[in-house]
């Protein structure tokens, strides 16, 4: 799929339009941080909320060429989750995240907040893929946290049935120390042993591979000893929360993760999925949005 335009307007401030590793991207720079947002997949690679580490995760091996997928960041998963129900030859997670999406431009708005848009529509190449007329939409606004809003709509004459995640790769001290918070007594389904269960005790903590769908609609809290910071992660219009880390052993088997470098990130993403699907009538939309903000440990 390739998008309509990089943007010919004027950039809001702090904006500029760019090439990193190659690709084309967006960078933002104001006094709430920094963001930089690549045109492929409308994929959110780097956030710094203004001073100490940036927030997000960014493998040392992973590819930045045009198709392949970016490991690490925000990227978005759609029309499906995971492996593709019924052709192993398709992109796992879907093929917005390797699209290239239309730049639509940036706003500046109240209290100095700095949004960027972009946009992927189906066309032939999509349609080969999934027979279905979709315009999907990232906004991406930068101001005293990070919010991104994946917004789909229905543009063709038939029901359109999809998955969908913004599948945030988080870094994190060391993975052996943090907690997540928010997911006491939901359902989940482990990916690693194939089991269902419930969340029974309110720290969740990473001590092996972990891959688990909790049914959830609810606020995560990633606490962090090792960054001595928590990161809040709140969600609207998501019933589904991914908690990921492969540890050493899959770590291993991917060309694009470093063996040691699970120590430094988990995902939490918020997403639709496994009997979460989204359906929408002919002209329907559906706004998945994420909000992740950084704060000091609770005392
Ligand atoms: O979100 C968890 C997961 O589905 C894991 O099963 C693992 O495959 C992870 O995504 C990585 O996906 P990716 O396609 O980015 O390699």
């Amino acid at each position: 799929m390739s998008g309509h335009s990089w943007g010919e307007g004027d950039e809001a401030p702090g904006v500029q339009r760019c090439h990193e590793r190659g690709l084309e991207a967006v960078r933002v720079v104001s006094a709430s941080g920094s963001l930089l947002v690549f045109r492929q997949g409308a994929h959110v690679a780097e956030y710094q909320p203004g001073s100490g580490p940036g927030l997000l995760w960014l493998s040392s091996k992973s590819r930045f060429e045009r198709g392949a997928a970016i490991r690490g960041g925000v990227p978005i998963c759609f029309p499906w989750f995971g492996a593709h129900p019924s052709d192993p030859k398709l992109p796992a997670h879907g093929f917005a995240r390797t699209s290239l999406f239309a730049y639509l431009g940036s706003q500046a708005l109240t209290n100095e907040r700095i949004a960027l848009s972009f946009e992927l529509c189906a066309d032939q190449t999509s349609r080969a893929l999934w027979p279905a007329d979709f315009r999907a939409r990232l906004r991406v606004t930068l101001g005293d946290a990070l919010e991104l809003e994946f917004s789909v709509r229905n543009t063709g004459p038939r029901e359109l049935d999809y998955e969908e995640a913004l599948h945030t790769y988080f870094s994190v001290g060391d993975v052996r120390q943090i907690a997540i918070h928010g997911l006491l007594g939901a359902p989940y389904a482990d990916k690693v042993t194939g089991t269902s269960s419930v969340q029974d005790v309110e720290r969740l903590t990473i001590a092996s591979e972990t891959d688990r769908v909790y049914e959830s609609t609810k606020v995560c809290r990633l606490v962090d000893p090792g960054l001595s910071q928590q990161v809040v992660v709140d969600k609207n219009g998501s019933a589904t929360t991914v908690v990921w880390n492969p540890l050493i052993e899959k770590a291993r088997r991917l060309s694009d993760f470093a063996d040691d470098e699970y120590l430094g990130m988990v995902c939490i993403e918020s997403a639709n999925t496994h009997g979460a699907r989204i359906v929408l009538a002919p002209g329907q939309e559906h706004s998945l949005f994420v909000r992740l903000c950084r704060e000091p440990l609770e005392a």
